[in-house]
């Protein structure tokens, strides 16, 4: 295993090193930030260093994939920034730190000072395994997975694992569960007919349906080269058109105001020529019945080819459980989550997609338009589920 040191000015700049020195499977040991030495350095800003290591094999596979990189993905939505990259590599390298101290622990809570023996260590490791199951639950609940929820992911990586599983065995039955019940994220999908795709945004006020419309906007329009036609029916509030129409001038695309179903059919077939159609919609407040028949008759109007149900991860789980009964009239969706930024737990994404049975799709993580949105990373998921880390670690 080789170990290198890397300063740069910033944590992106320190990983783009590392990774062009030591291939992308580099793993990264330590990240910090450091002043430069001297009366000097106290006024000047800090620098980040970052530990990494790879080994003889890793560097291979490295180089190796080196080469494939150009041709492979020609996604517009970085999945995976280096930022990301960084962070879920400190994480791994916590994750075996603490699979280490639990094991440990259990052992010494179990076993005491005394060696075990035949039918003993067999109970002692079932209980062991009782144990670590335990401390998979509390962190499930503590990321804000349904309790109900964490209970059946974890009692069903109990039972399919023998008495004398240790705590990675674990880990990895439980990804492996969790990764299945995430599903395989569906994102827009192209019409091959030559047809528009339709896409409508529905969700609460306040969540980010607009800012995610345009960052969509944005993405098809410069990275995949397509025409776009913006339509919003949120005419609640003058400043949510004034929004778009920014965002349309920005870009140079069309946006119609719609008011009426009548209206948004009329809108939709003017823009026959454009590869993809995008729908903004107002929010709705969750008590008010006749806002959502308004709604219900609007996406009916829209013919959509699909919907998003747009929700901010920073919801409570509890007020999320109402609003996914006030859009249950919605036959066809798909899940999109804004605001990973921030919140550092994301169980309300699992609670959501196993009580709906609905695709995950995109993911936002900020602000930006047009950068800060991904397809959902059902493995990157999965690990922020799992650790008990990200509470006191970076964020
Ligand atoms: N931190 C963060 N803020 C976001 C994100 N997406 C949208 N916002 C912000 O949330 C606020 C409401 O967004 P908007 O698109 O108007 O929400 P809408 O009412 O659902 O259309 C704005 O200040 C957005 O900048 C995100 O992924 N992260
Ligand atoms: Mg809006």
């Amino acid at each position: 295993m080789k170990i290198r040191r890397y300063v740069a000015k910033n944590t992106q700049e320190a990983i783009l090193k590392v990774k062009m020195d030591l291939g992308s499977e580099a793993l990264i040991l330590n990240t910090r930030k450091i002043r430069k030495k001297g009366l000097l350095g106290l006024f000047s800003k800090p620098l980040t260093e970052v530990l990494a290591a790879v080994d003889e094999y890793g560097q291979k596979l490295a180089s190796a994939d080196k080469t494939g990189s150009s041709q492979s993905s020609m996604s517009n939505f970085v999945d995976d920034s280096d930022k990301k990259e960084e962070k879920i590599a400190i994480l791994e390298n916590r994750i075996s730190g603490i699979e280490e101290t639990l094991r440990e622990l259990c052992e010494k809570v179990l076993n005491g000072s005394r060696p075990t023996v035949g039918t003993e260590a067999v109970e002692d490791s079932k209980k062991l395994k009782a144990g670590f199951a335990e401390v998979f639950y509390n962190n499930l609940v503590s990321n804000e997975v349904d309790p109900e929820i964490a209970r059946k992911v974890v009692n069903a990586a109990a039972s399919r694992l023998p008495a004398s599983a240790g705590v990675s065995e674990m880990a990895a039955q439980l990804s492996g569960i969790i990764a299945g019940l995430l599903g395989k994220p569906e994102t827009i999908k192209e019409n091959s007919e030559g047809k528009p795709v339709t896409v409508i945004f529905v969700g609460p006020t306040g969540v980010g349906k607009t800012t995610t419309l345009a960052k969509i906007a944005a993405n098809y329009l410069l990275n995949r080269k397509k025409s776009v036609g913006l339509i919003t029916a949120d005419t609640y509030r003058i400043a949510a058109v004034e929004q778009l129409k920014t965002y349309a001038e920005i870009l140079g695309i069309p946006v119609s105001v719609v008011y009426t179903p009548a209206e948004m059919q009329e809108a939709i077939s003017q823009y026959s020529d454009k590869d993809l159609i995008l729908i903004d919609t107002a929010g709705r407040s969750h008590k008010n019945k006749a806002q959502f028949e308004e709604l219900k008759a609007l996406v009916a109007a829209s013919g959509a080819d699909e919907i998003y149900l747009v929700l901010s991860t920073t919801t409570s789980w509890k007020n999320c459980r109402e609003i996914l009964k006030s859009y249950s009239f919605l036959r066809d969706y798909k899940l999109l989550f804004t605001k990973t930024d921030e919140t550092p737990v994301l169980g309300i994404v699992l609670n959501v997609r196993y009580m709906t049975g609905k695709s995950l799709s995109y993911i936002t993580t900020g602000q930006s338009v047009p950068d800060d949105i991904e397809t959902v990373n059902v493995d990157k998921i999965t690990k922020n589920l799992i650790g008990s880390y990200l509470k006191d670690g970076p964020s």
